[in-house]
């Protein structure tokens, strides 16, 4: 394939992941030519990503495609891309709610939506998911203002908030039907507020919650169990085969140390977080709320409709969050978050030339090309 020499891309911060947001109309309509495109721009496969705009890290290797809506209940639709770091693989299997933050500015920038003229509302369909968002930020004078006093834990200094708001879903949110299963010997509660995520007590794995990502991921049989416990629990979540797959997340709870509810380590699902996506703090938010669920015990309750804090390795995210339990399924009922994004660069981008060698996906097993430390997943991950 050969696809266009340059195309125009925002770089953007959102929230505590960084990605290239493109318009639709910008990017090759067929999916396979739009996704080979993306795997040259972002310089995957390479652990280093050397050739594209990628930053080594699922975390830095993220698309938004975004679109005028044909949803009259949409001002925008937005499509969050996953690429690989080290694999020749692109997953519209999951969605994404840090990335989701610069969308709405990214709407007004290219004149998607017109900016009112102190803060301008955003109502976004997200295409992985079927859900939406709506998010609104400030415009002062008709332009976006990205400078503020938000911060979030993660990203240094503040920037202007972009607020969130989630209606509930139509998904389930409990996807087994059960608050709590057991997988792989262990008592899990699979929920899904957003985001498919395991909720795994740390004790059960043998680990405290407290240690930082690098040291979790070098625990290669930790990893084996976590890998173990995906493998089965996606099936049981109705997602089918996830060998491939960046969902479900798997997060390990342990009794807060900051005053929060609840502390976290989150594998996405194979590198371990070095905070936790939006809708991942969304879903364990849900979980902690749902009597029955495995962070009984080791979460400090929150109180019913109160905001939600979820520690993690860089600070904390607060989650407004409401569910009713007593409802047959138990439902979401509220969901909201204040993140803040950030425009980097706005110009052209120019695709690596395309090489047949670099985009073809290996047969399972198959050492990636160029030679590089096998992954267990599309999102560049550790070695297992
Ligand atoms: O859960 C990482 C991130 C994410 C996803 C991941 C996210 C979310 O931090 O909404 O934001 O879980 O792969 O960007």
């Amino acid at each position: 394939m050969t696809g266009p020499a340059e195309v125009r891309c925002m770089l953007m911060r959102g929230g505590t992941s960084k990605g290239a947001y493109f318009l639709a109309e910008d990017l090759p309509a067929d999916p396979a030519a739009r996704d080979e495109l993306l795997l040259r721009i972002m310089g995957s496969p390479d652990p280093r990503q050397i050739d594209g705009l990628g930053g080594a890290h699922p975390l830095t290797s993220k698309v938004a495609v975004v679109s005028a809506s044909a949803d009259p209940a949409a001002d925008v639709d937005y499509l969050f891309l996953q690429i690989g770091v080290d694999r020749p693989e692109v997953s519209d299997r999951q969605n994404c709610g840090n990335i989701l933050a610069g969308v709405g500015p990214f709407a007004v920038e290219r004149g998607l939506v017109a900016a009112g003229d102190d803060e301008t509302s955003v109502r976004i369909r997200m295409l992985n998911t079927g859900e939406r968002a709506v998010a609104a930020f400030p415009t002062p004078g008709g332009r976006v203002d990205y400078a503020g006093d938000a911060a979030v834990s993660g990203v240094p200094g503040t920037a202007a908030p972009v607020t969130i708001g989630f209606p509930p879903g139509a998904r389930p949110l409990l996807p087994t039907g059960r608050v709590r299963d057991t997988v792989a010997g262990i008592e899990v509660t699979c929920v899904d507020n957003g985001m498919p995520t395991v909720l795994v007590p740390a004790a059960a794995l043998n680990v405290t919650g407290y240690e930082e990502p690098g040291d979790l991921e070098e625990d290669l049989a930790l990893a084996d169990r976590l890998c173990v416990i995906r493998l089965a629990a996606g099936p049981l979540m109705g997602l089918g085969d996830v060998e491939t797959a960046t969902v479900p997340k798997l997060t390990l709870l342990a009794p807060s140390r900051a005053g929060g509810a609840v502390t976290t380590r989150t594998f996405i699902p194979v590198r371990c977080h070095t905070s936790i996506g939006v809708l991942g703090a969304a879903s364990v938010a849900a979980g902690l709320l749902l009597p029955g669920a495995v962070g009984e015990g080791i979460a400090t309750p929150p109180r019913r409709g109160d905001r939600v804090r979820i520690e993690h390795p860089t600070g904390f995210l607060d989650i407004e969050a409401a569910v009713d339990p007593d409802a047959f399924p138990p439902t979401a009922r509220r969901t909201a978050v204040i993140r803040t994004a950030r425009k980097i660069i706005d110009g052209t981008v120019f695709p690596r030339a395309a090489s047949p060698e670099l985009t073809a996906a290996p047969e399972p097993g198959e050492t990636p090309v160029p030679p590089a430390r096998p992954s267990g997943g599309n999102d560049g991950s550790a070695p297992r």
